[in-house]
């Protein structure tokens, strides 16, 4: 009886065995299955895992006998989709006391221009490494931008975000701003003869709209930033151009003073002299100097003699290939009176 007890057990034992086996295979492959479904899901997920605000709340007590009993549930709240969004507008003025030396309201060599750059986070997540760069078509110093060292505007509303969660301690760049919260950034540009004579052409910024060289000083401002979600990095950027007039006033004058005005006899020698000046502030190129002699175009021609001192302009036998402003040059023609000047011109 005894070794049939055993014998029935063991039997009963083998045969839960081979139905564990049986469960235990079955149970491995859903397992595996269910593994290998996860992954695929988690490798496509586009929400990620950490979009959701998630809450669980136990309730616990006693039952009669000292039982103790729980219960639990949890809610789930989705969050926002994120929108990162920055955007960036550049203002340009004379700096005050002085910066438009001369009050025309247009850029002259010496003028002080303030740049102001206002970046706003209108997105609705908070932003990373907001920068500022700045390019014009001038040729003086690169403007330097300076980033601020407090926020412009602060926007605490519950739609627009929080007090106190832009923060900096970079001077390179703006650590974090939050969401409507508004930083200014700043740039100083000093207007150089440069800029006239080269009438703001050259980069091919064009923010004037015209073709260059436009005769303004073109700029574009652009804000970059990063919107940092603990997985991914998503950059988002803003430009914005502005320009200004520059002062482009060219002139050009010439005076002719002859060497005898007065009785003039024949045979005398007149030597004439005449000055031509850049009287503008851009240089004047391909000058030739023309003159009609008693009604005579081309009878005398005048001859190129020296620039001033200190002048850097250029010139190629009797025609300036560049007057500087504020350059001059001299040329001299030389006339013989004749016997017919004096028996007709009385
Ligand atoms: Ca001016
Ligand atoms: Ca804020
Ligand atoms: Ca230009």
């Amino acid at each position: 009886m005894e070794n049939n007890s055993i014998e029935e057990t063991g039997r009963n034992l083998l045969r839960v065995s081979d139905a564990q086996i049986k469960r235990a295979s079955r149970t491995k492959f859903r397992r595996l299955t269910t593994s290998l479904l996860a992954l695929a899901l988690a490798a496509f997920q586009i929400v990620p895992a950490f979009a959701t605000i998630n809450n669980t709340v136990t309730a616990s007590g006693t039952a009669p006998g000292g039982i103790p009993v729980t219960g639990n549930a949890n809610a789930t709240v989705a969050v926002i989709v994120a929108a990162p969004a920055v955007s960036v507008v550049k203002t340009i003025a004379f700096a005050p006391a002085g910066g438009d030396a001369n009050g025309n309201g247009k850029a002259d060599p010496g003028d002080v221009l303030n740049y102001k750059f206002t970046v706003t986070n209108n997105g609705n997540v908070s932003l990373n490494d907001v920068k500022v760069t700045d390019a014009n078509d001038g040729v003086g110093a690169a403007v330097v931008v300076v980033v601020p060292t407090v926020v412009t505007t602060d926007n605490g509303s519950a739609a627009a975000g929080t007090l106190g969660d832009s923060v900096n301690a970079s001077t390179t760049k703006w650590d974090k701003l939050g969401p409507a919260d508004v930083i200014t950034f700043t740039g100083t540009y000093t207007v150089v003869a440069g800029d006239i004579a080269s009438a703001g052409g050259g980069s091919g910024i064009g923010a004037s709209g015209g073709a260059e060289p436009d005769g303004f000083l073109d700029d574009k401002a652009t804000a970059t930033a990063n919107y940092i979600n603990g997985v991914t990095t998503t950059p988002v950027t803003s430009s914005d151009k502005k320009s200004i007039k520059l002062n482009i006033a060219p002139g050009l004058q010439v005076t002719k003073v002859a060497s005898k005005t007065t009785n003039a006899a024949a045979g005398d020698v007149i030597t004439y002299t005449y000055t031509v000046k850049n009287t503008g502030n851009t240089p004047v190129t391909n000058i030739n100097l023309a003159d009609t002699h008693n009604g005579i175009a081309g009878a005398l021609v005048p001859a190129f003699v020296a620039f001033n001192v200190g002048n850097t302009s250029t010139h190629t036998g009797n025609t300036i290939n560049s007057l500087s402003p504020g350059d001059s040059a001299t040329y001299t023609a030389t006339y013989t009176v004749t016997q017919t000047d004096v028996d007709t011109r009385q």
